[in-house]
């Protein structure tokens, strides 16, 4: 392998990469490259893995945190060349401790996808400049009326199909393979199949959701216990995104993990990255997102304790259980 390129198992995540592969390694693909789909929690362990034996690794949408940063110095005396392309808001205060090490390409913009073209200079075709736009919505944007209904297809498409297993490296591979062929997506039999499912996955979840709240001034808080997070996985995320929409509030989810506690926010307010500062420094977490959407990751505590806490330490009223 010549180079690994390890990305976010996200919507605009899946889209930066298959970009970035078409314009920079369009003579190493397939074969030739190493695909490593991540998240942000377990970015560092996936990264160092895969940067064994190659000359170059690029890393898509993957958040910065203090361990990635330490992880991309010790590295970076194996591989050749590290390349860090990314657009939350949260990586900002950590890209100078990382220029050392890699080549940065970073900017505040709607989404990773958007930040390649800004940087590739040379105008995009239209299937990718339709790619990108997808991108921009599933990371946020709203539509406007004159968004192409095939635009909004995409949009569901990819995010939902990817939803279903955010961790499935054979899906994500599947998915720029029909990118690279200039495929249409929302037509691909398999494609279709995961979106039924997510779609199924998502309106059982947006159901337990709002009927087991607890409604704090202009927040939403749920939980989910183990057996639950691991049935919806990858779809809470959007359930979050939905639930906010549907009761202009803003959602914290609280959810059990194996090894730890995961809290998803979501805000139409914007404050969703200060919400979550606010908690993971109260339950001494690590954060990371956009004002939009962001998340929190703390140690292991029961989700009832988790609860009580966020209600008094950070949303200040006093817990009745
Ligand atoms: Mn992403």
């Amino acid at each position: 392998m010549k180079a690994s390129v390890v990305f976010h198992g996200d919507c605009d995540g899946v889209i930066a990469a298959y970009l970035y592969i078409k314009r920079f390694y369009r003579d190493l693909y397939p074969h030739g490259l190493n695909l490593v789909v991540t998240h942000p929690w377990r970015a560092h362990i996936d990264i160092t893995r895969s940067a064994s034996g190659v000359e170059e690794l690029v890393i898509v949408d993957i958040a910065l945190s203090e361990k990635l940063a330490d992880t991309l110095r010790s590295i970076s005396t194996k591989c050749k060349k590290i390349v860090y392309i990314d657009h939350h808001e949260s990586s900002s205060s950590l890209i100078p401790k990382i220029e050392p090490y890699a080549k940065v390409i970073y900017a505040q913009v709607s989404s990773t996808p958007r930040l390649l073209t800004q940087f590739m200079g040379t105008p995009l075709n239209p299937y990718e400049n339709v790619l990108v736009e997808v991108a921009d919505i599933c990371e946020g944007r709203t539509p406007t009326s004159s968004t192409d209904r095939s635009i909004l297809e995409i949009v569901d498409s990819v995010r939902m199909s990817v939803a279903v297993n955010p961790g499935d490296l054979d899906f994500m591979k599947y998915l720029i393979d029909l990118m690279v062929k200039a495929r249409n997506i929302p037509q691909d039999p398999l494609v279709r199949m995961r979106v039924r499912r997510a779609k199924f996955l998502l309106n059982s979840l947006l159901k337990v959701l709002s009927e087991d709240s607890l409604d704090v001034g202009r927040i939403k808080m749920s939980f989910l216990d183990l057996p639950m997070s691991r049935a919806f996985a990858g779809i809470i995320g959007v359930a979050a995104t939905e639930l906010s929409k549907a009761y202009r509030k803003g959602i914290v989810l609280i959810r059990e993990e194996q090894d730890k506690v995961v809290i998803t926010v979501r805000s139409a307010r914007r404050d969703a990255l200060e919400l979550s500062k606010q908690i993971a420094s109260s339950l001494k977490g690590v954060y990371g997102g956009h004002a939009e959407a962001s998340s929190i990751t703390i140690p292991k505590e029961p989700v009832g304790s988790v609860v009580s806490k966020i209600l008094s330490t950070v949303l200040g009223v006093e817990s009745t259980s």
